[in-house]
């Protein structure tokens, strides 16, 4: 199953980049000068996102076939340098990949692969594929050539990509796939957790006996686009399905663990009150289940996480998710309730590299994840299908979790404020209200509402920013009629 397209990951980074530039930081160029321009527009790009683009790509006619002087070779690409929207990228000049963005490349295990650069604007750029050693070295005129040439012996996916500063980013990647094994099929499952997937307010009734079965499951699942990895889950999803009790319940937790484990696994939750929050008597071997039971003292918003040595290990393979213990009574009602939750991946290959990752164990004591993510893959909230989904008027409230197991979040959504924030995920205590970034650590929760005034996309990060080019972004689509009064393109109107 293939998901978050490279597109939406790339726009988005491109329009923090941008957002960056505004802030003043730097002295603006003409690029960066048009590119603001550009910001007031960014929600209907993204919206015009959702659907295919065969038009204004502004990509250049080009001959296809490699000049008369090149080597011989089995199978020939061109590609073109442009612009889409705010991103950069490459498209593809003549036959199946022509007017494509950022095309797959295919060829045969054995085969000369060429690849002809021809530079479509007046910009350093630049093409690379890391496992050949392929590089054109940079071009920098508008229709400047370069080629490469090179042997392509073992079957897999493999990126292609400018290797200038933030190009990269900013979406010029691309895939060699070379033998029989499709991108799409190099993404495995999906360990997605739907954000709208969570039980309904429980309402206004007495204690009683909840009943949870949950099953650690280690499966191996889309990471990234054609980037796959051995998540553990619990229940297949990351994060876990979200439990919801009240204060006072009687909660009996049942763990089971799947007989093709190849670990031991268990749960600790943070809502009880007892040795190793229940990990000391979940300690479950494959095949296996335990059981134990909790009286939920405090009412709160909490983790939940595997603790079976290496804790750390377990935690950022996926095995976290969130319990919420409501007061008597209830959380006030909203209109929408989502749950989102950030963990890390650490692994022993780069960002970006195509195929089955491996993990790090020295880059987890390092704390040097190459990965961040919310719900269980890299830009994995931003689809149409994953995304959040709200309407002009309502509010909206998020369950939001950090499972670490290492970096504190700073949660924010960008261009909504959070009209009350339960701090420390604390709701016994009065809310706070008006907060643009809330700090969540490692093993913490909070809830935050806002009222959706304006309709538009609004991006869901951690801003410690840079986490976002290491995957950790989402969306929140609002739908509705235009508040031109609340904010609108253009001079005020008096
Ligand atoms: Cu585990």
């Amino acid at each position: 199953m293939k998901h978050p397209t490279t597109r939406w990951f790339t726009l988005i980074t491109t329009f923090i980049l941008i957002a960056a530039l505004l802030s003043g930081c730097f002295p603006e160029s003409p690029e960066q000068i048009s590119a603001r321009a550009t910001v007031a527009a960014l929600s209907e790009q993204v919206a015009a996102l959702q659907g295919e683009h065969t038009e204004d790509m502004g990509f250049v006619e080009l001959p296809a076939g490699a000049p008369a002087d090149a080597p011989a070779a089995d199978v020939v690409y061109t590609l073109t340098t442009g612009s889409e929207g705010t991103s950069l990228v490459f498209i593809g000049v003549g036959g199946e990949i022509d007017g494509v963005v950022n095309p797959t490349l295919t060829a045969s295990p054995g085969q000369t692969v060429q690849i002809r650069l021809v530079n479509g604007q007046p910009v350093e750029h630049d093409l690379r594929i890391d496992e050949f050693n392929a590089e054109t070295g940079s071009v920098f005129a508008e229709g400047e050539e370069a080629l490469i040439t090179f042997h392509v012996m073992e079957g897999g996916v493999y990126a292609y990509y400018c290797s200038i500063p933030g190009h990269r980013a900013a979406g010029m990647e691309g895939l060699l796939q070379v033998g029989t094994a499709s991108a799409e099929e190099a993404g495995g499952v999906s360990v997605i957790q739907n954000p709208a997937n969570l039980p309904g307010p429980l309402g206004d009734r007495g204690p009683q006996l909840v009943q949870v079965e949950l099953t650690a499951r280690e499966v191996e699942a889309t990471l990234a686009d054609g980037t796959t990895y051995k998540f553990f889950t619990f229940d297949g999803v990351v994060p876990g399905p979200f439990i919801r009790a009240r204060v006072g319940d009687t909660v009996e937790i049942t763990l089971n663990n799947a007989s093709e484990s190849a670990f031991i696994h268990s749960i600790d939750l943070h809502s009880v009150t007892g040795p190793g929050g229940g990990a000391v008597h979940t300690q479950v071997q494959p095949g296996e289940s335990k059981v134990f039971t909790f009286q939920a003292l405090n009412p709160g918003i909490y983790v939940y996480h595997c603790a079976t040595a290496s804790h750390a290990h377990h935690i950022q393979s996926g095995m976290y998710g969130l319990i919420l213990i409501e007061p008597e009574g209830g959380l006030p009602p909203v209109d929408r309730e989502f749950y989102v939750m950030q963990g890390e991946v650490y692994t022993a290959e780069p960002y970006g590299t195509p195929g089955l990752l491996t993990f790090d164990h020295e880059a987890m004591l390092d704390e040097r994840p190459e990965y961040f993510i919310f719900n269980g893959a890299a830009a994995a909230l931003t689809t149409e299908e994953n995304g959040l989904h709200a309407e002009v008027g309502e509010t909206v409230r998020i369950f939001f979790g950090v499972a670490g197991p290492n970096f504190t979040s700073s949660f924010h959504v960008i261009g909504e404020i959070f009209d009350r924030v339960y701090s420390y995920g604390s709701i016994t205590s009065p809310p706070i209200t008006d907060v643009q970034t809330v700090s969540v650590a490692p093993g913490g929760a909070t809830i935050v509402e806002f009222e959706v005034q304006v309709p538009g996309t609004y991006i869901l990060v951690d801003h410690a920013l840079s986490r976002l080019e290491r995957g950790l972004v989402g969306l929140l689509f609002v739908s509705g009629e235009d508040q031109p009064d609340i904010f609108s393109a253009g001079p005020a109107n008096p």
